[in-house]
């Protein structure tokens, strides 16, 4: 993989493409300051915090606008850029602000709502989102926005600091830099928390240290990504890709007014519990047990009563554990008892992930209580490990073609290439049935920077481009001239693609659109200097012989 030099990203002339990202600034200590009262968030935080640090200001274009939305209202923002990055890219970013600024121990689901909307709003005016948030409470926002977010299909990246920016030592830096260079230029289309070099799916974390910079872990589940001295380092086996055809939706709400979350305590006495569970209007209870998922049974059963009654009542009582790793199951008589007065096991849930999830599904409409209680004990989003099936492999012999022996990935996504451009569906299926290997095709891209999307989108078989997207493939990669394949297959009057595209959630980028009616002269006024409008789509097919780059990348040189 080529990078740039450091000589290159001195270089204030570079004309490395650029990718978008916006950042939305909830709060928390990385803007804080000192006043009277203590530590307080101040605004004003890509002009007092950023523009003044070479990492995130290559000060070549200091003035540069950008839009984006607000409150449905669309805006213009002061951008800047940093320099390139070791993905030869640079990051151009405007930040958006909440006002108020928030300690995130005051963030609810009025907050949640706000930056969901704040990302579905802007979602085809960006490459990714990072959201800037208090340590506090970081965890259950992640968990909240990935329920909230549906068929999600790009970077959101929650982060914030121990410590202010404004600091002399503090991981502020550290933690957002790392959070611009992944949400632009690595399409890992999940709500992600990035802390201390490490990439979490956000729906797994819990803040476990209240001063050190390493606050963050998610003890159930490897990390995305670890950013090392070489780069980024995805584990793309663990990243969860697309596997329908559906756009990004948002859900605006989350019902945190009904669920409530009580932790169990030797000497517990039932009549707490029960005065909880008849909270007026309560809908659902997080129970955090010992253990395995134990409570105290009592002689005569009567906290197991007291459970059974309420549950009886359409109460859901989800069992996590108190434990930060392990999971609950009925092993023991205690944890039986539970689940037959009809608690939900959640598995290894975090409280954080469970509370927002049954938020969220308490807040769906038409749900039935057995519709909530069975998807509370299965995976919508990654928060949970669910069993595995054993892998499918191939029945020796059943692919006939060539194909069966290429072991490399370069000759598999040549091969996968000249399928897409021969329209031949059952080679590309073949090519990619079966196991992890294939999933990283879907991420390669050719010296043009074309994936299999790219290629399939000038193909002449608009059905290759279903198999690609329903296997994990994204819509958003943009080749080495900033073209999406949407862009491609109208440039190629490729109807049935394009519907297929955007029904999957691809859009036109500003530059695109406006290329496509507007001359040269035009186009050098847009941000996007790369734009290729001379490129025939032969040409792209073409490129296909020749591959080596790293998946997932945007932009390779
Ligand atoms: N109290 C702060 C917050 O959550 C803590 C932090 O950001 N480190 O807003």
């Amino acid at each position: 993989m080529g990078g740039v030099t450091f000589m290159e990203r001195e270089n204030p002339e570079s004309r490395y493409p650029e990718s978008r990202v916006l950042i939305i600034m909830t709060g928390g200590t990385i803007c804080m300051q000192p006043s009277a009262d203590g530590l307080v968030p101040m605004t004003g935080f890509l002009e007092n915090a950023m523009a003044p640090r070479p990492s995130f200001n290559d000060s070549s274009t200091p003035t540069v606008k950008i839009h984006a939305y607000k409150n449905g209202t669309k805006t213009s923002l002061d951008s800047l850029r940093t320099p390139p990055s070791a993905y030869s890219r640079h990051i151009r970013y405007g930040i958006l602000e909440f006002q108020p600024l928030l300690d995130s121990s005051s963030i609810s689901s009025i907050g949640w709502t706000e930056i969901a909307l704040t990302i579905k709003e802007n979602y085809h005016l960006f490459d990714g989102f990072v959201v800037l948030h208090g340590t506090d409470s970081l965890a259950y926002t992640a968990s909240a926005l990935s329920f909230m977010m549906s068929d999600l299909g790009k970077p959101v990246i929650l982060t914030g600091s121990q410590a202010s920016i404004f600091a002399l030592q503090s991981d502020a830096v550290d933690n957002l830099l790392g959070s611009l260079i992944i949400a632009g230029t690595f399409v890992i289309p999940e709500v992600c928390l990035f802390f201390h070099h490490t990439l979490f799916r956000g729906n797994r974390t819990t803040k476990v240290s209240a001063s050190s910079f390493e606050a963050f872990d998610s003890p159930n589940s490897d990390p995305l990504a670890k950013v090392t001295s070489l780069g980024v380092d995805v584990n793309w086996s663990l990243v969860r890709r697309p596997t329908r055809i559906a756009e990004f939706q948002v859900t605006k709400y989350l019902d945190t007014a009904h669920v409530a979350c009580l932790r169990i305590f030797p000497g517990i006495k039932p009549e707490m519990v029960d005065s909880v569970l008849r909270v007026p209007n309560l809908r659902g209870l997080i129970l955090e047990t010992f253990g395995m998922g134990n409570a105290p049974g009592g002689v005569d059963g009567s906290l197991t009563k007291v459970i059974r009654l309420a549950v009886e009542r359409g109460i859901v009582i989800v069992n996590v554990s108190q434990c930060t790793n392990g999971f609950v199951s009925p092993l023991y008589a205690p944890g039986t008892a539970l689940g037959r007065a009809g608690v939900v096991f959640g598995h290894d849930l975090t409280t954080e992930a469970a509370l927002t999830k049954l938020s969220y599904l308490l807040a769906l409409p038409n749900m039935t209580y057995p519709q909530i209680t069975t998807q509370m004990s299965h995976s919508l989003r990654g928060e949970m490990t669910e069993m595995t099936l054993p892998s499918f492999s191939h029945p020796a012999g059943s692919i006939d073609s060539a194909v069966a022996r290429l072991t490399s990935a370069e000759s598999a996504f040549t091969a996968l290439g000249y399928s897409i451009r021969n329209g031949d569906v059952r080679t590309v299926r073949e090519i990619l049935e079966g196991d992890e290997v294939n999933y990283q095709l879907l991420k390669r891209a050719d010296y043009a920077g074309n994936t299999a999307v790219h290629l399939a989108a000038v193909g002449p078989e608009p059905e290759i481009l279903r198999v690609l997207l329903t296997r994990g493939a994204s819509v958003h990669p943009r080749n080495r001239a900033n073209n999406t394949p949407l862009y491609l297959a109208e440039k190629m009057g490729n109807d049935e693609c394009v519907k297929l595209l955007r029904e999957a959630g691809a859009h036109l980028w500003e530059a695109e659109s406006s290329a496509k009616t507007s001359d040269a002269g035009d186009l050098a006024s847009n941000s996007f200097v790369e734009v290729d409008r001379e490129a025939e789509p032969a040409d792209l097919v073409s490129s296909v012989a020749d591959v080596e780059l790293d998946e997932g990348v945007k932009v390779e040189v």
